[in-house]
């Protein structure tokens, strides 16, 4: 449905977007289709008298401890799937048996006016967001009450990725009863699977991201700072593609720093000097309409690399072609990450991409368990492949001392080590190189567009062209 997200589809009333040429996108025709599919399976799953209505809390006003400051907001992922609504202290609900949507919006005082500017009228709301009705969320109760509805279907439910409770709402009204065994599997499972239009959104925000990754490689010299790195990422991201927010915090990393996977958190926050004869881990993603890519790219800081790097990237280039090239629908994924050891790539090899980094849907009931064995059992999925899916591809190799020196003197690992070799490395860091792939019906696409080869990075770096 070409109509519904690209880059000259028509500017309505539904429609998001950040100027021009950014990527336009139909609120009423994106979430529009998901609710169908949604409901398609909520009919399939809950027997016609316990149809009642789907019902939604969306993210809450944030503030910074007990100041007066709050973060930038960002809608809480399920509501954002079902309803794109972007303001914060909303709820949403759609009736299971006719698809019927109302959204219900806080009533602010007029006052507010003076500080946020123009408050929006539920009129406004509602060809905002393509919705049947919107009303107040004081007048919710007497709205829901008025439907009379068998139940209200609300999440409950465990994210496999963090392990953390998706609660229930409180229940917005007396006497209907809440049901919550169904909607968060069927939702989770919903979100497995891209409709084109979300890829559509997904291969934008692939796009700035891998030109930001080129922009990096380009502004990359010995003696900056990590932290120009990512500055330049977020720059491009934001300033030639509207991406407001990274999807996640930016790992800049270099040197030693590149075998520490979630680097540039607030204690390490990206603030080490880059040397010659370093290589540089970037693993930095652009966010459009909450939807992200996840992209991992690897270079040496001064634009050639030694023979030894080039040694352990060309073998991790090798596993990700192969990995890319073995996806199609069908494949388990577990297979593909059979030889590669938990040692030097203590992470997963790649994870389903959405609205989360780590999108939801990893462990679904009645699927694949997660293993118990090292490496695998950091898989974030177990699942066989199937057309429509996103995941990222990326496989590292990493010379982590917190690893590797406890293994050098572990009778049981040191026989498979060359204590030599491992210990000539233990510098340099590490390599991970990831893309964004979707599973289609004849294999994979990558989606991600950066240099790969030592030849294309050492060009790019020289100066040589890419089109992201
Ligand atoms: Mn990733």
């Amino acid at each position: 449905m070409a109509s519904a997200v690209g880059l000259d589809v028509p500017i309505g009333p539904d429609t998001y977007h950040m100027g021009p040429g950014t990527l336009r996108i139909s609120r009423k025709a994106l979430h529009g289709k998901l609710r169908s599919r949604l409901l398609e399976r909520l009919r399939a799953a809950i027997p016609e008298e316990k149809r009642g209505l789907v019902f939604l809390e969306g993210g809450k006003t944030k503030h910074l401890y007990s100041s007066d400051g709050e973060p930038l907001f960002r809608q809480e992922a399920y509501m954002h799937y079902v309803f794109g609504v972007q303001e914060e202290d909303c709820y949403g609900a759609m009736c299971v048996k006719t698809g019927r949507t109302v959204l219900f919006m806080p009533r602010l005082p007029d006052s507010y006016a003076v500080w946020m500017g123009h408050l929006k009228t539920p009129d406004e709301f509602r060809s905002k967001y393509g919705v049947d009705a919107v009303h107040y969320v004081d007048e919710m109760p007497a709205t829901l009450a008025e439907l009379k509805p068998a139940c209200l279907h609300v999440l409950f439910g465990v994210n496999s990725d963090s392990g953390l409770t998706v609660a229930p709402p409180p229940p917005p009204v007396e006497g209907i009863p809440l049901e919550t065994e169904t909607l968060f599997d069927v939702i989770t499972e919903c979100r497995v699977f891209k409709t084109p239009e979300e890829i559509e959104i997904i291969r934008y925000a692939n796009r700035i991201g891998s030109a930001g990754h080129v922009a990096m490689m380009r502004a990359c010299r010995p003696g900056i700072m990590e932290y120009k790195l990512e500055s330049t990422f977020l720059h491009h991201c934001y300033s030639e593609g509207g991406s407001r927010c990274a999807l996640y915090t930016p790992i800049a990393a270099s040197g030693p720093n590149a075998a520490i996977l979630h680097y540039g958190h607030a204690c390490a926050p990206n603030d080490r000097q880059l040397s010659a004869g370093e290589l540089a881990l970037l693993d930095c993603g652009c966010e459009y309409y909450l939807y992200g890519s996840d992209i991992t790219t690897t270079w040496p800081v001064d634009g050639k690399f030694t023979p030894q790097q080039r040694a352990v990237y060309d073998a991790v280039l090798a596993a990700h072609r192969d990995v890319k090239a073995a996806m199609k629908p069908g494949v388990a994924w577990t297979m593909l990450e059979a030889d590669i050891g938990a040692l030097f790539m203590p992470h997963g090899l790649g994870h389903f991409l959405g609205i989360n980094t780590h999108d939801v849907g990893g462990y679904p009931p009645g699927g694949p368990p997660r293993s118990t064995r090292p490496g695998y059992r950091s898989l974030r999925t177990a699942r066989v492949l199937q057309p429509g899916m996103v995941i990222t591809v990326e496989p590292g190799c990493y010379f982590n001392p917190s690893l590797l020196k406890p293994a050098l003197e572990d009778p049981a690992k040191s026989r498979f080590l060359v204590r030599e070799a491992v210990e000539a490395h233990l510098g340099m860091g590490g390599v991970r190189l990831e893309d964004n792939v979707v599973v289609t019906e004849g294999g994979a696409e990558s989606l991600t567009h950066v240099p790969r080869t030592v030849e294309e990075v050492e060009a790019v770096m020289a100066g040589g062209t890419w089109e992201a």
